[in-house]
């Protein structure tokens, strides 16, 4: 190295990420005194609400449950517009709050922490970005969410491809001229959904690639009054503590009556109500059985399906969008707005991969083993590396010298999913083993774990430590409990999903989220704070 390295900058805390928890992370701990700077890649705040601008982008929870709850004044002022709102409305929101409480200085856009090292002597994190820039810092928070780092193409030839192609998470903000031309969309989860059914009326052809039919629930998604705005304020203080003590930090939640114990008619009753809700109260606030006994999944999965055919004209259309192999809810369930229609229409057409494997993309489209597909763009809606890709990406190193990507290669483990034995003061969000990674409205868990993070970090500064790190027992102890509860789950037996680490190829088969619930998992971790971190060594 010829040149001298200049000193790293010192600072309480590295934040990684402006997203939803990464704003609110960086507001709790400048309000704690905190000398903090905030990571961003993106150019603007807002994670996934910045970098998920494809056409149809929309939040799956109703806006009165996707915002923070930590300022009323914040409750007061914002009118959201749609009750599930679409993501420039998101991202106007977060870029609002960003400013609102200040928070923009902070922050460094257009800049990737690429590693972390912890250093033994110090008990501090040596933090590097892409820019050269050097910080040594107590606390290293990584709010770099569950679902951010995409899967590259998985077809051979794909950068031969000489049109348009983009997932859909790296959609360009000017936008993909889409209007006549002859588009392909490789996957059908909660992104591929919004996708088709936003681009059938404007592209010339349509060409759909599905591997798995998904279950979905029709969304009701009526703009917002001010008397509608009036109702949601009104419900807000009792709202606020309730979404924590719920199943899946909804203001809904399961019937507490045991499915098998009631009539038929009771049974369709409630179904019938969650479903005309228009939003996930039909999977999440109906009956937490369909959760655990596969046969009441079947008679959700049967409730679906005849919903779905009824909606599809070609009867051999039909049978290749209705779902099979799988029971309703052991995977994610996307809402949807005249999705099966945009099958009904005459330019979009279905390709079952299972039927006609895709071989290999080519300079002009895709070869399936029936023939070629001639395109002008190809959209890769494949989803990502979920739960652990954001912190395997990075080159983190803890106690050991060793990096988080490569302690998880022989098994991912995470305290409660919000730090890992061996990494001291590294604190994360979203993390693998919490309801936030997969069974949770987002704001609700990131709320909550955000506000034991930051008090976590006050714990450690209030006894004049230098660090926090849960000890290797305890971390054993959540897994095994994160395990026991999981193996009773449906989820977790269904091989083929993003839940189980199951669409990246060599990731540990394991369920990535914690499935005791959003409310039982609150008071786990409240439980240790009042303890004093019981089960975390200070040093
Ligand atoms: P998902 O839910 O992981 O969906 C990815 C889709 O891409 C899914 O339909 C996959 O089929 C499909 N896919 C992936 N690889 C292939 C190949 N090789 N061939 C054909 N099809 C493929 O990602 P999303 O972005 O839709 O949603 C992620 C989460 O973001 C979502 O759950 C919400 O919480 C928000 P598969 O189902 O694996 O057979």
């Amino acid at each position: 190295m010829s040149e001298m390295q200049t000193a790293p900058q010192q600072v309480d805390a590295v934040v990684v990420g402006a997203g939803f928890a990464g704003l609110y992370q960086l507001h709790r701990l400048l309000k704690q005194g905190l000398n903090v700077r905030s990571f961003e890649a993106g150019n603007g705040v807002g994670g996934t609400w910045y970098w998920n601008r494809y056409p149809g982008a929309r939040v799956d929870s109703q806006s009165h449950l996707y915002q923070y709850w930590f300022s009323d004044e914040l409750l007061a002022e914002w009118n959201w517009g749609e009750r599930f709102p679409a993501q420039p409305e998101t991202e106007r929101y977060l870029n609002h709050v960003c400013d609102r409480f200040g928070l923009r200085e902070h922050i460094t856009f257009g800049t990737r922490v690429t590693s972390a090292d912890f250093d033994n002597a110090s008990e501090r994190w040596l933090v590097t970005t892409d820019k050269g820039e050097r910080l040594s810092a107590q606390f290293l928070v990584m709010n770099t969410g569950g679902l951010s780092v995409p899967l590259p193409p998985p077809f051979k030839g794909h950068e031969t491809f000489k049109g348009v192609t983009c997932h859909t998470s790296h959609w360009p903000s000017e936008g993909i001229d889409l209007d006549g031309k002859r588009v392909a969309v490789v996957g059908t989860g909660a992104t591929g959904i919004q996708v088709i059914q936003t681009i059938a009326d404007r592209v010339g052809e349509m060409t759909v690639f599905q591997r798995t039919a998904n279950y979905t629930i029709p969304m009701r998604n009526p703009k917002l009054t001010d008397a509608d705005r009036a109702t949601m304020r009104a419900g807000y203080p009792a709202m606020k503590g309730h979404v924590q003590k719920t199943f899946a930090g909804f203001d809904f939640d399961f019937d507490p009556r045991p499915f098998a114990e009631l009539p038929a008619e009771e049974r369709q009753r409630v179904m019938e109500e969650g479903w005309a809700d228009g939003s996930l109260k039909f999977w999440m606030g109906t009956f937490g059985d369909v959760f655990f006994d596969a046969g009441v999944a079947e008679i959700f999965s049967d409730f679906v399906r005849d919903r779905i055919r009824a909606r599809i004209n070609d009867p051999k259309v039909a049978d290749k969008l209705v779902p099979k192999g799988h029971s309703f809810g052991t995977r994610r369930v996307p809402l949807e707005t005249g999705y099966y229609e945009a099958f009904n229409r005459s330019n979009v057409h279905l390709v079952d991969v299972n039927e006609d494997a895709i071989l290999h993309v080519d300079a002009t489209g895709i070869q399936t083993a029936s023939g070629h597909h001639d395109f002008d763009v190809i959209i890769y809606a494949t989803g990502f590396d979920a739960g652990t890709g954001a912190l395997t990406s990075i080159d983190v190193r803890g106690r050991a010298g060793v990096t988080i990507r490569d302690a998880w290669a022989s098994g991912i483990r995470t305290t409660m999913g919000l730090q890992v034995h061996g990494y001291p003061n590294l604190f994360m969000t979203m993390g693998p083993y919490s309801p936030a990674a997969a069974f949770c409205n987002v704001p609700t868990c990131l709320d909550q774990q955000v506000d034991w993070i930051s008090d976590a970090i006050a714990h450690v500064r209030a006894k004049g430590a230098r660090a926090l790190e849960p000890m290797a027992e305890t971390e054993a102890k959540w897994l095994e409990h994160n395990d026991e509860v999981a193996k009773i789950t449906l989820v977790a037996q269904t091989n083929h999903s993003w839940y189980t680490g199951a669409n990246v190829a060599g990731k540990e088969r394991r369920l990535l989220a914690y499935a005791g619930g959003v409310g039982p998992y609150r008071e786990l971790c409240d439980d240790v704070r009042a303890r004093g971190f019981a089960g975390f060594a200070l040093t």
